[in-house]
């Protein structure tokens, strides 16, 4: 018989939100805990089975603190707005509104159904206009500081959502929400200046306790390079083209120049230009492909010189070449490069398809012997060779020197690009900005001589841009019937006169809206922050003392669990906007997340879980088969929680088989009031379990502390095993630490064991079927999950350790700790299993075995 866990949950989950147990009190709390975990976009059928993975993990840590005597707050919300959710509007046909009401509805269900220790009465969504009220407000905080701009850009543009994208979400030249190809487009937009904090955001990387991988990631993406800006003289004309190199010192080596096929430079060269219709072709097959689409699946380099045009090498004043090749990304460093064959592999492979000059400049050692014959790049460095006067320099040494010479100059160079922020699409934030022309027409035409103070900075950058004052926030997003995306470059607001026909809040005339709504990641980027303005009713304010008071108690976040695919994009954007915040002495932090550690994918069938792959598993049916407890300690169970493990159903059975001995264990203990007999069969003593637990405190605690899950609950198994077999009369001590040690993965099944345990039922309550009426909950109630966790002994640990020693014909050959009272057979075994022994036995059976307890076993051969 499986132990009747419906009955059993829809009871504590009723008790634990009427006595609030997961309610830390925000403004008093004494050891205040911020735990912290992705909040979810609601979409398509609900939480699926790798959602409910991160969750559980994050909160099964939350409870471990808890009962640490921290009070944990562990806040949970919607990330409703953005393009995910009204994609799957789209599908089904529905209104993103309506469809908001339904999938709140089932998430909240759904989350609530796992048992994980929710503040409830925190809950957000991004959607509501108290929510997105604020997400406008921080908007014209960076706006009003001159870090919004409007740029015309080739920018992202996906095919199937008909909206453009930042660089963060393009992922191999595909779409991070939808998958489909990415193309650039000519269009204006508004821009968030992150690039401005690119080294902040790089430096402070070391500050903070994260996830190698995710640091290593937004290293990459902020990609620092220390290089030179260098000219090089077009021969017959004016026109020089600036390249931007890391390795100046190759420079002797640079045996042509190559240009990406937008480079501004060609348009110049056209009088020079002998091939002028192969290069045409070549630029109109080129231009419209998205680059890094070419970079993951083009292996061959393509190009075409342009004939006729030279360029003068500044270092060894040799005329050379000048390509156009698609290997040149335009949007990098100048949209130029000198190509150096011997020391970069791009452009060995380019020289080599070409039949360029490849000329060595570095080599290993110097006075050189002889140089190796290059069959590759070499990249490495070494001493100079071919380079005039830097002949014999150390490659290191002659950086900053060959940049003087050459005339060019030091150039730090970062990949990171600023953030895209606008979206032509309905379902976001509208962006609180109008556009007046009056205004625009007074702040360009100098003679008006506009009161400058009168305007911000955003205001004086973007002429005729105008904020929306705080007092008329939130823009609200109007309920429009027809929200699909138009593909016009335009959201679907602008065709809805009634919302962009608007006044200029500075001179009262005409005005017009933007119509555009924001990213969803910046909806994201403060949630964290909300959830505390959530508490004093949205009616708290950055600026409010109260509000600030709060954030000093809880912030930054302790601990912060989550998808490592969001390594540059949520968790490199919330950075960002925490920086800013704190320029603008709003809060006290640089850095939100104190610690951030990701877990792992769940796998299932050699696939990571997920739609496209056709491989979701729905959790609902787990935990209406299996209870909450049963399907949160499989998933647990599978691997390390940082790496992730394969979802395989068989082997289920076994923690549900776990749970049921447990369930059975404790009825019987309640039952017989804790009269055990001692097990005959019983093959460790009453002090060996007493180690055995104090082992298993520490092993569990140290690895809660490490989230390495599955090695707790095993370790919890041998534990349990162990009492099955042993527990002696009336020893409460092991019987409660073990559901202590237990709640954090099993809290409903722990809280029932625990209430009856201790015989403290205090709640009254009818229970029918499906639903848990409570009459009456006492205040002398308390939860496990407030109890305070075990602590280990070390002592009890080694009392019962021994060191027992290996003897071959009496001679001492090895030792190894072990337990007291090893058995002969488990001596033995142990033995033979030790390598030296193995080796000094090899085959050769032992004639006899002298075995004393606790001390030497001795082989004789
Ligand atoms: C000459 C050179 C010689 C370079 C050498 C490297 C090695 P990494 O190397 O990835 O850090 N580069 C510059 N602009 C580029 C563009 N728009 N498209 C493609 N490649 C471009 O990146 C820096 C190097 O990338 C630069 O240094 C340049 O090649 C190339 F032995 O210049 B180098
Ligand atoms: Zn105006």
């Amino acid at each position: 018989m499986f132990y009747p866990f419906k009955k059993i949950e829809t009871k504590w989950r009723k008790i634990w939100q009427v006595k609030k147990i997961y309610e830390p009190n925000l403004d008093k709390a004494r050891r205040p805990f911020y735990n912290l975990m992705m909040f979810p976009y609601p979409s398509a059928e609900g939480l699926h089975v790798g959602n409910m993975y991160a969750f559980t993990g994050s909160d099964i840590y939350g409870r471990f603190k808890r009962m640490n005597g921290y009070d944990v707050f562990e806040p949970i919300g919607l990330d409703g707005f953005g393009i995910h959710s009204e994609n799957y509007a789209l599908k089904t046909g529905q209104h993103p509104a309506k469809l908001a009401r339904i999938t709140e509805k089932n998430f909240y269900r759904q989350l609530e159904s796992v048992g994980n220790s929710f503040a409830w009465d925190e809950r957000l969504e991004t959607y509501k206009p108290d929510y997105y009220k604020w997400t406008q407000w921080i908007f014209i905080q960076l706006f009003n500081r001159g870090l919004v701009y409007r740029a015309k850009a080739a920018v992202n543009w996906c095919l199937s959502c008909k909206t453009v994208l930042a660089d963060e979400q393009v992922i191999n030249g595909r779409c991070e929400r939808c998958s489909s190809e990415v193309i650039k487009k000519e269009l204006e937009q508004w821009f968030f200046k992150i690039t401005k904090y690119a080294e902040r955001l790089l430096k402070n990387l070391e500050k903070i306790d994260w996830s190698e991988k995710v640091k290593i990631a937004q290293r990459n993406w902020i990609g620092k390079k220390e290089g030179a800006l260098i000219k090089f003289q077009v021969l017959n004309s004016k026109i020089k083209i600036e390249v931007f190199t890391t390795r100046p010192e190759t420079i002797f080596g640079a045996t042509y120049l190559a240009l990406s096929p937008k480079h501004k430079a060609i348009s110049n060269l056209q009088i020079l230009i002998t091939n002028k219709k192969e290069v045409e072709d070549y630029i109109k097959q080129h231009v419209s492909i998205n680059q890094s689409l070419l970079e993951t699946e083009l292996m061959v380099k393509t190009g075409v010189e342009l004939k006729g045009v030279k360029a003068v090498n500044p270092a060894s004043n040799e005329a050379i070449p000048v390509w156009i090749s698609d290997y040149v990304m335009e949007d990098v460093g100048t949209g130029a490069v000198m190509g150096v064959p011997a020391h970069d592999q791009r452009d060995f492979e380019f020289a080599k398809q070409f039949n360029l000059p490849i000329k060595m400049v570095i080599c290993p050692n110097y006075p050189a012997p002889v140089c190796p014959v290059l069959n590759q790049a070499n990249e490495g460095e070494g001493y100079l060779v071919d380079s005039g006067k830097f002949t014999g320099w150390p490659s290191v040494k002659a950086k900053k020197e060959i940049v003087k010479f050459v005339g060019g100059r030091l150039k730090v160079q970062y990949h990171l690009r600023d953030w895209l922020i606008s979206r032509q699409r309905y379902w976001g934030p509208p962006i609180p900005l109008v556009f007046c022309e009056n205004c625009a027409i007074k702040m360009k035409n100098q003679a008006l001589r506009i009161n400058i103070k009168e305007f911000s900075k955003g205001e004086l950058e973007n002429p005729g841009w105008i904020a929306v004052p705080e007092k008329d926030l939130p823009v609200k997003l109007p309920f429009i019937k027809n929200f699909r995306p138009t593909g016009k470059g335009e959201s679907p607001l602008a065709s809805i006169k009634s919302f962009y026909e608007t006044k200029c809040p500075k001179c009262g005339g005409k005005a017009r809206r933007e119509t555009d709504v924001s990213d969803t990641f910046l909806d994201s980027s403060w949630y964290y922050l909300a959830y505390l303005m959530k508490f004093k009713n949205w009616k708290a304010r950055f600026r409010d003392s109260a509000f600030s008071k709060l954030t000093r108690r809880w912030l930054p976040v302790d601990m912060y669990i989550g998808g490592a695919e969001h390594s540059v994009l949520h968790l490199m954007y919330s950075r960002f906007i925490a920086m800013v915040l704190y320029d603008l002495d709003l809060v006290h932090f640089e850095e939100p997340f104190k610690v951030f550690r990701a877990h792992g994918l769940l796998i299932r069938e050699g696939a990571k879980i997920s739609k496209s792959k056709g491989n979701v598993v729905n959790p609902d049916e787990y935990i209406k088969k299996f209870g909450a407890d049963v399907f949160r300690l499989y998933l647990m169970f599978l691997a390390p929680f940082e790496q992730g493990g394969d979802f395989r159903d068989e082997s289920i059975a076994g923690i549900k088989r776990f749970l049921e001995r447990v369930w059975r264990f404790y009825q019987k203990s309640e039952i017989q009031n804790l009269k055990f007999a001692i097990n005959k069969k019983s093959q460790i003593s009453n002090s060996r379990l007493k180690q055995l637990l104090h082992q298993t405190i520490k092993k569990v605690t140290v690895d809660l502390q490490n989230l390495h899950y599955n090695t707790a609950i095993s370790a919890l198994m041998i534990l349990f095993n162990e009492m099955e077999k042993n527990l002696a009369v009336n020893d409460r001590e092991t019987i409660e630490i073990f559901l202590k040690l237990l709640a954090p993965f099993a809290p409903f099944l722990t809280e029932e064991l625990w209430q009856k345990f201790k015989g403290r039922i205090y709640t009254n309550f009818i229970q029918t079927k499906t639903k848990c009426l409570l009459t009456s909950v006492s205040s002398r109630f308390k939860s496990i999950h407030l109890e305070k966790w075990p602590q280990w002994e070390e002592k009890k640990i080694k009392e019962g350790k021994i060191i027992f020693i290996i003897q071959i014909n009496g001679k001492t050959r090895d030792v190894f700790e072990a337990e007291k009272n090893l058995t002969k057979e488990e001596a033995k075994r142990i033995a033979l299993n030790r390598p030296k022994i193995a080796v000094l036995l090899k085959s050769t059976k032992p004639k006899k075995l002298i075995f004393v307890p606790n001390k030497v076993i001795n082989f004789i051969i």
